[in-house]
């Protein structure tokens, strides 16, 4: 399903994120850049060690990646030249704070690719895996964010395209029906 935001067409597919060729792709990490289970595991084991690398690099530096916040390491042998490691909230009962770190994840992936000129970028469903974000909502927050990011922060067609890639049939289905609910 695609929808066009500003200038920009957001795709949502179903598939695996580590196969994607697109510029960059999003990582769902934790605030210690250590790697772990769900899609961080898998881009790390498609990526090589140079993306740890990196990671470890960015801790020593600064201390890892604060809830809500952004880092990018190259993609390694990835398809995909760099990731960017964002950090989702974990699910804590559905508090007002979690929605908005869950927004400013998105929204500080968006901002570091445009700084760093990345066109084309894919992302899967932060927190809705090991951090345990029910789905739907998650799915309305994300969607609105990158809308909102679209069309008020790179209107000009600063992006090629989004991608969103869901790992899940029933995850698919359920972005689908949010952004059906926000075109
Ligand atoms: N491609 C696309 N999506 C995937 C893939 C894949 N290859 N593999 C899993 N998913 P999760 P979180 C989906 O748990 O909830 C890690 O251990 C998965 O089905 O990866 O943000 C980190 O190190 C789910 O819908 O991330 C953190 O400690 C979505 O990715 C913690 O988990 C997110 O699930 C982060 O938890």
């Amino acid at each position: 399903m695609k929808a066009v935001f500003g200038k920009t067409p957001l795709e949502l597919m179903q598939g695996d994120i580590t196969q994607q060729e697109t510029e960059a792709i999003v990582n769902a990490a934790n605030s210690g850049l250590l790697g772990g289970g769900g899609v961080d595991g898998a881009i790390h084991r498609a990526g090589g060690p140079e993306i740890a690398r990196e990671c470890a690099e960015i801790r020593h530096r600064q201390g890892g990646c604060p809830p809500g916040q952004a880092v990018m390491t190259t993609g390694g042998k990835l398809k995909a030249r760099y990731v960017i490691h964002t950090v989702g909230p974990i699910w804590n009962g559905g508090d007002e704070g979690g929605d908005e770190i869950l927004r400013s994840a998105y929204l500080s992936s968006l901002r570091l690719a445009k700084a760093r000129g990345i066109r084309f970028l894919a992302f899967p469903s932060i927190s809705t895996g090991a951090y345990g974000f029910p789905v739907e909502r998650a799915a309305k927050i994300a969607l609105q964010a990158i809308k909102d990011f679209l069309t008020t922060e790179a209107p000009r067609g600063e992006f090629d395209k989004i991608n969103f890639v869901l790992f899940s049939e029933r995850d698919f289905e359920t972005y689908k029906k949010a952004l059906q609910g926000l075109v």
